[in-house]
């Protein structure tokens, strides 16, 4: 049996068996045979080599990166060609994308790539059109534009996000809290800090024998289900990234069907044909890449507000900023001035380790 099968098979059991106190055991064990499977299949996504992978390759530039995920003919490429200028091949039929096409853009002084992948397809996570690649470009991504066509309809988004979430990606969440310890020996001791209404005891033994966690302590600080449990045994494979649903062609529609689609959280809508709201969308994507500026001031000089360092918010201390500008800047480091919201004091003197906030300014003090 192939691991699609398999997964298909486990799916089937799990359709036909009903939930209740006897059989919770037996679904924890599938649903953690399940997120093993799948974590087969991400692995022969990500590593290249079978089938047509050329061009999925791109070269990571600029400070963060938006990849493009939709159903053919949504609109994708026509987007990526309004904003970045860059030309990649749009046409009224299906699969006009065939490669990964990156352009950049420039947004408050932040260069971030773009990548126009080609159209997927239900299935796509099991290797269905090119959507395996799809989704091993977008597990790199650190913001997902879901791009929909608003005639299409909306089913399109849940088939979408089935085929991300299948694969590790979780969108528009935070890893649960749950904290587990390996052990030597002493079983599977269980604490919680909330009430657990969602999952029983025998689905956290069987899910923590599937993965052969014998001996561990797990601390629940959430009201966690057995997929979050799941997912903080799985944390490395898990990619948690912000999604944007960018519903295109509203030229295409009336105000009146406008206005049910708003219903959408973290959606905007736009017409990439016509230019239309594509600020707002911009603007969406700034505030989830949750970047940080930083203005460089040269000792005994105004500082420079036109060419910010651009961090990610993950990296985004002193010495990130140091290596940012160039590599030996942290051998000859003695202190940093900061003025800003990440200081007290306006300047702070700081070291390597400080982490900086939005809009700061730094002078850099050599030895
Ligand atoms: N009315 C309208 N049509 C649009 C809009 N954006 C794109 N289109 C049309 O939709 C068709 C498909 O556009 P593409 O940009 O090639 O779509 P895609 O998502 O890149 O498609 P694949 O590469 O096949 O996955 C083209 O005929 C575009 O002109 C829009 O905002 N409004
Ligand atoms: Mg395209």
């Amino acid at each position: 049996m192939s691991t699609v099968e398999k997964i298909k098979a486990i799916e089937a059991e799990m359709a036909k068996t009903q939930k209740n106190k006897a059989t919770n055991f037996h679904l924890g064990q599938l649903k953690a045979k399940l997120a093993k499977l799948r974590k087969e299949l991400i692995s022969s996504a990500s590593g290249g080599g079978s089938g047509p992978g050329i061009g999925f390759d791109v070269a990571k530039t600029g400070v963060a990166s938006v990849g493009y995920v939709g159903f053919p003919s949504v609109g994708k490429s026509t987007l990526l060609n309004k904003l970045t200028g860059t030309h990649s091949e749009a046409a009224e039929y299906e699969f006009t994308t065939l490669t990964t096409v990156p352009g950049v853009i420039k947004y408050k002084g932040a260069k971030i790539q773009m990548l126009d992948l080609p159209g997927i397809i239900e299935g796509a996570n099991s290797g269905r059109g090119r959507g395996k690649q799809v989704i091993a470009v977008s597990r790199t991504c650190n913001l997902i534009f879901i791009v929909l066509d608003v005639n299409k309809p909306l089913i399109h988004k849940e088939i979408i996000e089935k085929e991300l979430e299948g694969v590790g990606i979780r969108l528009n969440k935070v890893p649960p809290d749950i904290i587990i310890k390996k052990k030597e020996r002493g079983g599977v001791n269980i604490t919680n800090t909330v009430p657990l209404t969602r999952l029983d005891k025998d689905e956290i033994r069987a899910v923590m024998s599937e993965y052969r966690l014998n001996s561990a302590d797990i601390a629940f600080r959430c009201d966690a289900t057995v997929d979050d449990l799941i997912d903080a045994i799985e944390i490395k494979t898990r990619r948690y990234i912000p999604a944007v649903y960018v519903l295109n062609k509203i030229d295409s529609i009336s105000i009146e069907e406008l206005e049910l689609l708003y219903k959408i959280e973290n959606c905007v809508p736009i017409s990439s044909k016509e230019g239309w709201n594509l600020d707002d969308l911009l603007e969406m994507m700034w505030d989830r890449l949750n970047l940080v500026r930083v203005y460089t001031k040269p000792k005994g000089k105004l500082p420079d507000f036109d060419e910010p360092v651009v961090l990610r918010s993950d990296r985004c201390s002193i010495e990130d900023f140091c290596n940012q500008i160039h590599k030996s800047l942290v051998a000859d480091f003695k202190t940093a001035a900061v003025y800003g919201s990440s200081v007290k004091h306006q300047p702070q003197y700081v070291g390597l380790s400080h982490i900086l906030k939005d809009e700061d300014v730094v002078t850099i003090l050599k030895k």
